[in-house]
């Protein structure tokens, strides 16, 4: 007999981060999680999870207007709807509603983890099976204070929870932001891989000397030095330079991926779940940049453990990510609203057991944390 949907929820949640996390565009005290809870005529309930970062500051879609995509426009589209075939119901979806891939990530971890739940497999599982249940996870430095991201840094090798680190760069001038990540290069040595991301924030002049300065200091990886859209930028950049240079708001989904390979980038694709519009979506990307020969990054849009969880189901079921991932968005807050958090250890995170996502909520910290007027 098959199911249908019943009924979808999405909930605001909002957690306080442990410090103020500062990136080039915004500097965040808490974060803000979209819930979804989707029920089904067989009384499972399927979870998911959508996150940006600071309001509208790093992307097109805010969290309200992620719930008032789900509440207003896919919720009826979906409620009534056969449960478990969730390439019609994508294709639904996609036929109504542009864009909105925040909103649609979301929608399919839900229908990903109820179909899970029904069949007692793993998300990891439905997406082809595992590969790997131990994932590398990078920590980001971004207190903002350059001894205080090297104290912060020896801490977490000390206690075997990450020995790859990326810095936020970008909001202050080039030569500033040369001297703290050569700074913090110089103190860690050998003792950890740093990177650094500029979300977008440099010209392609800047970028040019930028690439040269930091590849001088001994960084390993450059992540998204210029606005999104200036692919043949990106592309003369990444031929250049001597420090590999990784696409992130430049490449959402596999047609993005396609271009820009096309367009002869070589680098590394740093993988989404939430900008290619869910965990099945973002494989399409990994196959095409296995394709084109581009090494994978498991990347983060801070999620929560749901968000966190969903990708990790994603990420275990791909050969090689060469970059390893940086799924520690709930590492960044100071508490959860799942009764039993991810497992970090030995510089990873170990792949949650199903089925589904492997997660279940707690009902108190979800109530105490929701936002009382969304
Ligand atoms: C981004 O652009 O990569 C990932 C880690 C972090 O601190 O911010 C995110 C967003
Ligand atoms: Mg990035």
């Amino acid at each position: 007999m098959s199911c249908q949907i019943e009924s979808i929820e999405a909930v605001l949640v909002d957690l306080p981060t442990i410090r103020p996390h500062k990136l080039s565009m915004t500097t965040m005290g808490s974060q803000t999680l979209v819930i979804v809870r989707m029920r089904h005529s067989d009384d499972i309930e399927g979870l998911g999870e959508a996150t940006t970062i600071g309001g509208l500051s790093y992307g097109p879609e805010s969290p309200e207007g992620v719930k008032l995509t789900i509440d207003r426009y896919i919720a009826p589209l979906l409620i009534g709807q056969p449960a478990s075939n969730l390439n019609a119901l994508r294709a639904r979806i996609n036929r109504q509603i542009r864009g909105n891939n925040l909103a649609k990530s979301a929608i399919e971890t839900a229908l990903l983890d109820a179909q899970g739940k029904r069949l007692n497999l793993s998300v990891a599982d439905l997406l082809g099976g595992v590969r790997q249940t131990h994932l590398p996870v990078l920590w980001t430095l971004a207190s903002g204070d350059t001894a205080k991201d090297i104290d912060e840094a020896f801490g977490v090798i000390e206690t075997r929870r990450h020995r790859d680190f990326k810095l936020k760069i970008g909001a202050k001038s080039l030569n500033d932001d040369i001297q703290h990540v050569a700074a913090i290069k110089e103190a860690l040595g050998e003792h950890g891989s740093v990177r650094v991301d500029v979300n977008q924030a440099w010209d392609e002049v800047t970028a040019t000397r930028g690439l040269a300065a930091l590849s001088a200091a001994g960084i390993d990886l450059v992540e998204q030095p210029i606005p999104a859209r200036e692919h043949a930028g990106l592309v003369r950049l990444a031929s250049r330079s001597r420090v590999p240079v990784m696409a992130d708001e430049s490449v959402a989904d596999a047609r993005d991926g396609y271009t820009l390979a096309a367009a002869g980038f070589s680098g590394v694709y740093a993988l989404k779940i939430a900008k290619a519009g869910g965990p099945a979506q973002a494989l399409e990307l990994a196959t095409v940049a296995r394709a084109a020969g581009i090494g994978l990054y498991g990347g983060t849009l801070l999620e929560g453990t749901l968000g966190t969880a969903a990708s990790l189901h994603a990420w275990a079921t791909v050969d090689q990510i060469a970059w390893g991932t940086e799924m520690f968005g709930p590492l960044l807050l100071k508490d959860d609203i799942v009764a039993t958090p991810l497992d970090f250890h030995d510089f990873g995170v170990e792949l949650p057991a199903g089925p589904g996502l492997g997660m279940v909520i707690d009902e108190d910290k979800l109530a105490f944390y929701r936002r009382r007027d969304g």
